[in-house]
C-alpha cells in the first residue's frame, strides 16, 4: 500500500498524502533506536522512564527547536527486541512497538495495557505539512493544551496554534496570545500526556470533521513529539514540566493584589489610587503603568509632563507599601536619535527580510523596527536597556504585543529570524518570539539586580514560558460567560505547566455590572495572579467604583486572599519543585469520574489541592455544585457534605461556593495591607477531619531574594493522621528565621474537649469563626437583609511557635 502512495506522489503532486512506509533498516543506539524508510527518517528515544521521544522527517537530518525542551542527560534501562514484524522498546514504565511494514507506532504501560496507538495512516505529510494521526480509545477524553477556550474535554473540536493578538476574543473564538502544544489523553485504561515540540502553526484537531482519527500536524518541520505516561495526571504534568521547565519562585508581593488600567496618569492619578487601597483598607500590592507612562510610546522614556519624576513617584509609592509594574512592547519607534532604535540598527538587532532591510510594521509608536529576540546578543541589550526602570525603581515588567502583534495583524512569513544560530522565518519563529521576548525582560531584571526575584507577566508565550513569566489570557470581556471561561483558561494553563496566570478581573473590554465585578474579585482571590484591569475610556473599574456592597465584598475577599497568602506561596514554592497547578482543575485529582466533564461541573477547580471551587455566574442565587469523592466543608459554615453527589447551593453574591476538603491542613496569616507589612506573629493553621490522610508543607523566606537557594529558608511539614486521630508538626528546617512567634490551631470537624500535646492533655477553646466578615445592610427592607455565616463554637488552641517537633493526639472525628 505505502509503495502506491509512493510513487503517486513522487511523479504526480506533493499535494498528496505520503506515509512513512516500509522500515528498511534500523539500529540500536544510546537511548533508542534509529530507523529509515523509503520516505523518512525515524528516532525513537528514551528519554527518561516514562517520556518517549518520537521524530520523523522526509529531510537528511532531524530539526532543531532550540527554544523549547531542556538538555537533560538521563540513560534509562531499556531492551529492545524485534519480533511479529515490530520492533519492541521496553522500560519499566512504558512499552512501545513500531510497525516494521508502515512505522505505525503504538505504547502501553508495563502491564501491556494498550495507552494510544497511530491510526493506520500514521505519520505522514503532505507537502511540507507533517501530521500524526491517532487512533480515539473508547470514551477517550482530551485536555490541556494550553490557553484554549472551549470545554474542559476537548473531544470533537480542533485547535490552531498560531499566537494572535485578539482583541476582545469570543469565549469559543481561537487562537488566542499563547499556543502550547501539550495534551493529556484520558481513557479508561490510563492517561499519557503528548507534547509535539514544534514550533510552525500547528493543528490539533480532537475527532471535529472526522469521526475516524485525533491528530496533531504542522505545517513544516519533523514530526517530533514527546510521550508521557505516568500513572496519574500530576505525575503527567510533572514529567512534561521537567521537559519544558518550571517557574521560578516568584517575588512575594506578585501574590498580592495587582491594580492595573488603561492607563492610570499622570502621577497625581497613580498616587490617588495607590490612597484610596490605603484609606479604604482593601489590602494591595501592585499598581501598572500601562502604555501612557511612554513619551510617544517609546519604550524605556517615561513622559516628562504626565510623569516628571518617576523615581520618586516610585520611591513614594513604595513607602506605602506598592510596586510599580511597567508594561513594555517590543516595538521601536524609527526615529533618529531615539537611542533604542539607533542602537538597535547599528548593531543590527531588528528583525529582517531576506535581502537584510529591516522588518517595519505600525504600532502605538507609529513605525517601528522588531528586536529579534530570538538573538541572544538582542536579549542581553534588550536587558541593559532595562536599567532606564530599574533605576527609577521599577519592581515588575509586563511584556504585551509580543506575538509579535502589529496593525494589520498578518505578519509576512519570509521575514527572518535568528533562533540563536539557526536562521528561520517567521513560520517557525513567530510562536516562540513571545516567550523569547519574556526570557530577555526576565534575564534583563536579574542583569540589573541580580538578588531580587523578578516578577515578569506575558501576553505571548509558547511551551517552556513558565520558566520566564506568568500568563496573563489577554483582551477578555467584561462578561458572565467570559468571567467562567477564564476560568477553563487559567486551569488549561496548568494543566500545561503554566501556574502561574490570572485574567483582567472585570473584564478588559467592556463594563462590568456591579455583581459581575463582586463575582470576579472573589473567584479571583482564589486564582494564582490576582490582577483587576480595564480598557482605555471605560467607566472606572477600581474595587471601590461599584458602590458600597461591591466594595464590602471585594475588600472580603482581599482580605480573605492575604490571610491565605502563606498557603498560595507555599504551593507556589512546591510549584517550582513539581511543575503542578495552583488551580488544579478536578482532572487532575479525578480524572476517571465522567461528572466532572459535565457542562454544569468542568469550572470546578481545587485551589492550592485544598479549596474546590465553583465559579458561578454573579446573577444566579442558587448553584449545581459536584462534589467528588472525599469529605467537604462549606468554607463559609463548616456545614460537611459528602463527597461523589451533587448538591445545590445558594450562591448570594457575598459567598462564592468553596468547599474545604477533609483532611486538609493550610496556613494563615493576619489581616495586612500589603504583603510585605509584617503580621501579629501568629501563624493560623486550620486542620480539617476526614477519612483521608492530609500533608501540608509550609513554606516562607524574604520573599524577594535568591537567598532561599542557600539555605535561607523556613519550612515545616503538617500531617493529619485520620485512623491515628493525630495532627503532627514536623522539625523546622532552613536557617531563614520565621516572624511567627505563635501558632494557633483551629480544628474543623473534630468534637474534642481537650487534646494530647505531645503526652500532656490541653483544654480546647472555642469561638465563633468567620472567613469572611459581615455584609453591612445597605438595603432596610428586612426581605434584602444579607445573610450572614460563620462557624460555631470553632475549638482552637494557642501555643507558642514549636521550635520542634510537635504531635497532638486524640483527635475525634464529629459523627
Ligand atoms: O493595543 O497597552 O492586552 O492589557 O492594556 C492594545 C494597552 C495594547 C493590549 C493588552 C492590554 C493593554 C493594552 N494592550
Amino acid at each position: 500500500m505505502s509503495q502506491n502512495f509512493q510513487s503517486s506522489s513522487a511523479t504526480s503532486s506533493n499535494s498528496r498524502y505520503r506515509p512513512i512506509g516500509q522500515i528498511e533498516k534500523w539500529q540500536q543506539n544510546d537511548n533508542g533506536i534509529t530507523a529509515e524508510s523509503a520516505n523518512a527518517r525515524i528516532k525513537i528515544s528514551l528519554v527518561k522512564d516514562g517520556i518517549i521521544r518520537v521524530q520523523s522527517t522526509q529531510n537528511k537530518s532531524f530539526d532543531s527547536n532550540p527554544f523549547t525542551v531542556l538538555p537533560d542527560e538521563n540513560s534509562v534501562e531499556f531492551s529492545i527486541e524485534e519480533k511479529d514484524d515490530k520492533i519492541h522498546l521496553k522500560s519499566a514504565l512504558i512499552h512501545f512497538q513500531i510497525e516494521l511494514n508502515n512505522g505505525i507506532c503504538s505504547f502501553f504501560d508495563s502491564n501491556g495495557t494498550l495507552l494510544n496507538k497511530d491510526d493506520s495512516l500514521g505519520i505522514s505529510w503532505i507537502g511540507t505539512e507533517v501530521t500524526c494521526y491517532k487512533e480515539v480509545q473508547p470514551n477517550e477524553k482530551f485536555i490541556g493544551l494550553g490557553e484554549k477556550t472551549g470545554n474542559l474535554n476537548r473531544f470533537g473540536n480542533a485547535y490552531v496554534n498560531w499566537n494572535t493578538d485578539y482583541f476582545a476574543y469570543g469565549i469559543s473564538d481561537d487562537p488566542l496570545y499563547m499556543s502550547i502544544p501539550f495534551y493529556i489523553g484520558t481513557h479508561e485504561k490510563g492517561s499519557y500526556g503528548i507534547y509535539f515540540d514544534n514550533t510552525h502553526k500547528s493543528v490539533f484537531n480532537f475527532g471535529a470533521s472526522s469521526d475516524r482519527f485525533a491528530y496533531f500536524n504542522a505545517e513544516d518541520g519533523d514530526m517530533d513529539y514527546y510521550f508521557i505516561h505516568a500513572p496519574s495526571v500530576a505525575e503527567i504534568i510533572s514529567n512534561y514540566t521537567s521537559l519544558t521547565g518550571r517557574m521560578k519562585m516568584p517575588p512575594k508581593w506578585a501574590l498580592g493584589f495587582q491594580q492595573c488600567r488603561y492607563s492610570y496618569y499622570p502621577d497625581k492619578e497613580v498616587y490617588a489610587v495607590a490612597n484610596t487601597f490605603r484609606d479604604k483598607n482593601m489590602p494591595a500590592d501592585v499598581i501598572y503603568l500601562d502604555i501612557h507612562h511612554m513619551e510617544k510610546y517609546k519604550v524605556f522614556t517615561f513622559d516628562g509632563e504626565k510623569f516628571p519624576d518617576p523615581k520618586s513617584m516610585i520611591a513614594k509609592l513604595k513607602e506605602r507599601g506598592f510596586r510599580v509594574v511597567v508594561i513594555m512592547d517590543p516595538g521601536i519607534k524609527t526615529e533618529k536619535g531615539y537611542l533604542p532604535f539607533d542602537e538597535g540598527k547599528s548593531k543590527g538587532l531588528f528583525v529582517k527580510y531576506p535581502d537584510n532591510k529591516d522588518y517595519i510594521a505600525q504600532v502605538w509608536p507609529g513605525s517601528c523596527a522588531f528586536p529579534d529576540f530570538t538573538k541572544e546578543e538582542t536579549r542581553k541589550w534588550w536587558g541593559e536597556k532595562m536599567e532606564f526602570y530599574t533605576d527609577a525603581g521599577v519592581d515588575g515588567f509586563w511584556a504585551d504585543m509580543n506575538e509579535p502583534a502589529s496593525w494589520g495583524q498578518f505578519t509576512p512569513n519570509l521575514i527572518e529570524f535568528d533562533l540563536d544560530g539557526n536562521p528561520a522565518s517567521h513560520r517557525k519563529a513567530r510562536n516562540v518570539y513571545g516567550m523569547q521576548m519574556a526570557r530577555a525582560v526576565q534575564e534583563g531584571a536579574l542583569l540589573q539586580n541580580p538578588n531580587k526575584r523578578p516578577f515578569v507577566l506575558t501576553r505571548s508565550g509558547f511551551a517552556g514560558v513558565q520558566r520566564f513569566a506568568a500568563a496573563w489570557t489577554g483582551d477578555n470581556q467584561s462578561s458572565e460567560e467570559h468571567m467562567l471561561a477564564g476560568v477553563r483558561l487559567i486551569n488549561s494553563l496548568g494543566l500545561s505547566g503554566v501556574s502561574f496566570s490570572g485574567f483582567d478581573i472585570g473584564g478588559f473590554a467592556g463594563e462590568a455590572s456591579k455583581s459581575l465585578f463582586a463575582r470576579w474579585m472573589s473567584i479571583g482571590a482564589f486564582t494564582p495572579l490576582y490582577r483587576a484591569h480595564s480598557m482605555i475610556n471605560t467607566k472606572d473599574a477600581e474595587p471601590w467604583s461599584f458602590g458600597e456592597e461591591v466594595e464590602e465584598i471585594s475588600r472580603n475577599y482581599m482580605k480573605l486572599r492575604y490571610n491565605l497568602i502563606p498557603t498560595i506561596y507555599s504551593k507556589m514554592y512546591e510549584s517550582t519543585r513539581n511543575g503542578l497547578p495552583i488551580s488544579s482543575s478536578l482532572a487532575i485529582s479525578n480524572v476517571q469520574d465522567p461528572k466532572i466533564y459535565e457542562s454544569a461541573f468542568q469550572n470546578q477547580y481545587l485551589f492550592c489541592d485544598t479549596f474546590l471551587v465553583a465559579p458561578v455566574e454573579s446573577t444566579k442565587a442558587i448553584t449545581k455544585v459536584y462534589l467528588p469523592e472525599a469529605e467537604w466543608y462549606y468554607l463559609f459554615s463548616d456545614d460537611l457534605h459528602k463527597g461523589n453527589t451533587t448538591i445545590y447551593q445558594d450562591c448570594p453574591l457575598a459567598y462564592l461556593p468553596v468547599y474545604v476538603k477533609g483532611g486538609s491542613i493550610f496556613t494563615c496569616q493576619s489581616d495586612l495591607q500589603y504583603t510585605g507589612e509584617s503580621h501579629n506573629g501568629i501563624l493560623y493553621v486550620h486542620v480539617y477531619a476526614g477519612k483521608e490522610n492530609g500533608t501540608f508543607l509550609h513554606y516562607e523566606d524574604d520573599g524577594e531574594s535568591w537567598d532561599f537557594e542557600d539555605g535561607r529558608y523556613h519550612s515545616r511539614s503538617f500531617a493529619y493522621n485520620s485512623s491515628l486521630g493525630s495532627l503532627a508538626m514536623g522539625e523546622t528546617s532552613g536557617e531563614f528565621q520565621t516572624a511567627y512567634t505563635m501558632m494557633k490551631i483551629y480544628f474543623h470537624g473534630f468534637h474534642n474537649e481537650e487534646v494530647e500535646i505531645n503526652g500532656c492533655s490541653e483544654k480546647l477553646n472555642f469561638e465563633d469563626f468567620s472567613f469572611v466578615g459581615k455584609l453591612s445592610e445597605f438595603d432596610p427592607l428586612p426581605d434584602h437583609e444579607n445573610r450572614f455565616f460563620e462557624i460555631k463554637n470553632l475549638a482552637h488552641l494557642t501555643i507558642p511557635y514549636p521550635e520542634n517537633e510537635l504531635i497532638i493526639k486524640g483527635l475525634k472525628i464529629k459523627k
